[in-house]
């Protein structure tokens, strides 16, 4: 089963501006560890914040994005068929839109106009072709959201009873998520950011923009989160010859994200004013809610490699562990992102716990909390499924010389993280800031304990920044030079024992209703509240 070669450029155009912005980004990460080490400067009068903005968004915002559209729609047209003319029209359109987007976000940045950070905080302000930038970055990926659930919809329609090929339905949730909850930042730029930016309006409501960001940056987590927890229900399985331990319990996941994605963004601002504490209580309550979906994915993960280790004649309490394929790139990669998710997802924990968020809101841990998730189990997982894509795409196969590679870049990542986030997380607890310079603070005993961190956060970036290197070599083998021939795109099926999927778990109409009952529950009285305490606002501000 190969994904429609026309299908397939569109989904290769996608996987090209997501490895340029890897390569990009990773090296403004290794500039940056190296500056906050204290032993160097940035030459040529290029600031911190602009290469730190350069790495938040080619890394957070456009790898993600572009690898996320592009992968889905390879997963579409392989399980639900081949994209209709005007589906694919769609995509190309979203795709150029995107792409004239990022360009235009990106000379911002790069003429030091918009060195904002990728969450684009007010009152910081950046140049408005910056926010216009993004705005079409986001309408691109809708209209390409749009494509592929036509495409599902189309399958539903042509085969009704049945249920739908779980890797489109999954791809479909992801999209409705993500138009629900970029709704949010459609609203702050469109409303608060370009008036405020073209000089329209003198003042922003600095509480109301981040309130928005927020009801759309949670969800936008999940976002990137998603698509690796497509590939590890559905793609592992088969790569290590098992089935996927149950389709309805990967939907019902999945649904659950769709639910308590959204109403949770007030967590990331438990420490600031203007909010009423009960809201923020009843946000983190629903946010230990949408813990309760990768608890059920981690159970899956095991159940599966146990079941398949068992198969492969595994006994014992760990034996069946040994029996897993340690020498296939295709899950050692993703499977070491797993690993560093039960970290990654403890510290999102700690977080979320209205007491424990004291201790660490702004500082670095949160940086190495969103290095071991995104940076480590999103990432990882991405690469390993582009090992396989690309070939699929292109027509060739990875060599074992390339799968030897992609298991040693896979090993570095996982070490080198290991050192950098770990460092962030330690220097975090003992209170250093995160979006910050090297800075002695004026010699203080306190700063000088993040010192020795800081080095060690250089050592693991570097230590990444040689895994990215391997990984763009590799992804330029299979691009370019790999051997022609067949790679096979993964899709398990469930075990026999799993029983039929309810037909409620496609019922879009349900969850939608309680999706906005949820929404409506946890933001109409925090918003009121803002709008109707509203203050006169803040002018903006250009620190670089
Ligand atoms: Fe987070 C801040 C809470 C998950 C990303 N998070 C951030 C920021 C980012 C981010 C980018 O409540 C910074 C934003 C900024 O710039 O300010 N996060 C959570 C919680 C979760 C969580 C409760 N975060 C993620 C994921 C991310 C991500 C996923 C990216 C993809 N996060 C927070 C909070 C803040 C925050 C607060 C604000 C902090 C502040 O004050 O600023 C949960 O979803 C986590 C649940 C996950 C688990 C882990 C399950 C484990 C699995 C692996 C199984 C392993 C297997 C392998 C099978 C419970 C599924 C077998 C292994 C063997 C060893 C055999």
């Amino acid at each position: 089963m190969k994904v429609d070669s026309k299908d397939a450029k569109l989904a290769l155009a996608h996987i090209y501006v997501a490895f340029t912005a890897l390569l990009i980004g990773g090296l403004a990460g290794l500039l940056q560890v190296f500056v906050r080490s204290g032993a160097f400067e940035l030459p040529f009068g290029i600031g911190y914040y602009q290469v730190l903005t350069v790495h938040g968004v080619l890394l957070g915002l456009i790898l993600t994005t572009y690898f996320i559209m592009g992968f889905q729609i390879a997963a579409v047209s392989r399980t639900a068929g081949a994209l209709s003319s005007t589906q694919r029209k769609l995509g190309w359109i979203g795709f150029w839109l995107m792409t004239i987007g990022t360009i235009a976000a990106a000379s911002m940045v790069l003429l030091n106009e918009a060195s904002v950070l990728y969450t684009f905080y007010a009152p910081l302000q950046a140049h408005w072709i910056f926010y216009a930038g993004l705005a079409l970055v986001v309408v691109g990926s809708w209209i390409e959201g749009i494509a592929q659930i036509m495409r599902y919809a189309q399958w539903r329609k042509q085969n009704k009873g049945l249920t739908s090929p779980l890797l489109a339905f999954m791809a479909v949730v992801n999209n409705l998520m993500w138009f629900v909850a970029s709704l949010g930042v459609a609203i702050e730029v469109l409303f608060q950011l370009l008036p405020w930016s073209l000089g329209l309006v003198d003042r922003i409501d600095v509480l109301l923009s981040r309130t928005l960001f927020w009801y759309f940056g949670h969800a936008l987590v999940y976002f990137w989160l998603l698509p690796a927890y497509m590939i590890w229900y559905v793609v592992v399985p088969k790569v290590i010859g098992g089935k996927l331990f149950s389709d309805s319990l990967a939907r019902l996941s999945f649904m659950l994200f769709l639910l308590f994605s959204i109403p949770v963004g007030v967590h990331h601002q438990l420490t600031e004013p203007g909010i009423d504490g009960f809201w923020k209580f009843l946000q983190v309550v629903l946010t230990f809610f949408v813990i309760v979906p990768s608890l059920m994915t981690a159970f899956s993960m095991f159940a599966t490699f146990e079941l398949r280790g068992r198969e492969l004649g595994g006994k014992g309490i760990v034996g069946w562990f040994k029996q897993l394929p340690w020498k296939d790139s295709r899950f050692l990669v993703p499977f070491i992102g797993m690993v560093a998710f039960i970290p990654g997802g403890a510290g999102g924990i700690v977080n979320a716990s209205y007491q424990m968020n004291q201790l660490i809101h702004n500082t670095i841990w949160v940086t190495g909390h969103f290095h071991l998730t995104i940076a480590t189990a999103v990432v990882l997982t991405y690469f390993g499924a582009a090992f396989w894509l690309i070939p699929h795409i292109t027509g060739r196969t990875l060599t074992g010389r390339m799968n030897s590679l992609a298991n040693i870049a896979g090993i570095l990542w996982g070490v080198g993280m290991f050192i950098m986030s770990g460092a962030m997380h330690v220097a975090g607890l003992l209170g250093a800031p995160r979006r910050s310079e090297y800075s002695t603070y004026g010699g203080s005993e306190q700063a000088a304990e993040w010192i020795s961190y800081q080095l060690a956060q250089a050592i693991g970036g570097t230590i990444l920044f040689i895994s990215i290197l391997f990984i763009i070599g590799i992804v330029i083998n299979l691009l370019w030079f790999a051997p022609k021939g067949e790679e096979e795109f993964p899709v398990a099926e469930a075990t026999e024992g799993s029983g039929k999927t309810p037909a409620i778990l496609e019922n879009f109409k349900v969850w939608g209703v309680i999706l906005v009952a949820l929404i409506l529950i946890a933001y109409t009285f925090p918003i009121f509240e803002i709008l109707d305490n509203s203050p006169a606002g803040s002018k903006g501000f250009k620190l670089w």
